[in-house]
């Protein structure tokens, strides 16, 4: 198939958006949680931007897959951009995460080593609202050694209650299980 797995526009506002009514699903997390560099696991290629400086996706990002879109949106929990500028983004994101119509679900990224704060539980509550599907996906689990995989994991499901995918961006381990919530969708990957 032509044209799939690349990079195709980036956005604030909904008349900047592909308008081809494709599904979309947004993946969201805390700045330098790896957001880009799952995409570029899942996707296989290197589409999306990553970066070890925080906060460097100012817009929302489209990624055309196998008929439907990957959004990646600026990372949250990140102060050092200016407030104006975290204004302007952080009502954009949320004015998509609210009303965009194509918007079926969401990857909520994490790092595994971290616990979840108010932001994590926000994008919880804001699925449970609009009654979406979100996967929770605990990024860098390389980074941890097995005993401490089972406990984190174990920990994670405890604070957001519901099953924690752990991956890592380095290695592909894990991916298969984001791979198949993709799938659960009705979506190609
Ligand atoms: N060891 C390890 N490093 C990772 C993993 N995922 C991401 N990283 C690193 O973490 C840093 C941030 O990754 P990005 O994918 O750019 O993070 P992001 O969430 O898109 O960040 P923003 O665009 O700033 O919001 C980069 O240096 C990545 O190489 C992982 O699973 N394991
Ligand atoms: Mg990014």
């Amino acid at each position: 198939m032509a044209n799939v797995k690349q990079f195709v526009t980036s956005a604030l506002y909904d008349h900047e958006m592909p308008t081809d009514k494709k599904i979309e699903v947004a993946f969201m997390g805390r700045s330098n949680s790896g957001k880009s560099s799952l995409i570029n696991r899942l996707a296989g290629a290197k589409i999306a931007h990553t970066s070890g400086t925080p906060g460097r996706t100012q817009r929302i990002n489209f990624f055309v897959m196998k008929g439907w879109y990957i959004v990646d949106l600026p990372g949250f929990g990140y102060a050092k951009v200016s407030k104006t500028q975290r204004d302007i983004f952080g009502q954009a994101v949320e004015a998509y995460l609210t009303e965009r119509q194509p918007l079926i679900g969401g990857i909520l990224i994490q790092d595994v080593r971290r616990d979840p704060e108010e932001e994590e539980f926000m994008v919880q509550k804001w699925a449970f609202d609009r009654n979406l599907y979100l996967a929770i996906v605990a990024s860098k689990v390389d980074k941890l050694n097995q005993k401490e995989r089972i406990e984190r994991k174990k920990a994670l499901q405890e604070f957001y209650r519901v099953p924690v995918f752990l991956v890592s961006n380095r290695t592909g381990e894990g991916m298969d299980e984001v791979r198949g919530a993709i799938k659960g969708l009705g979506l190609s990957i």
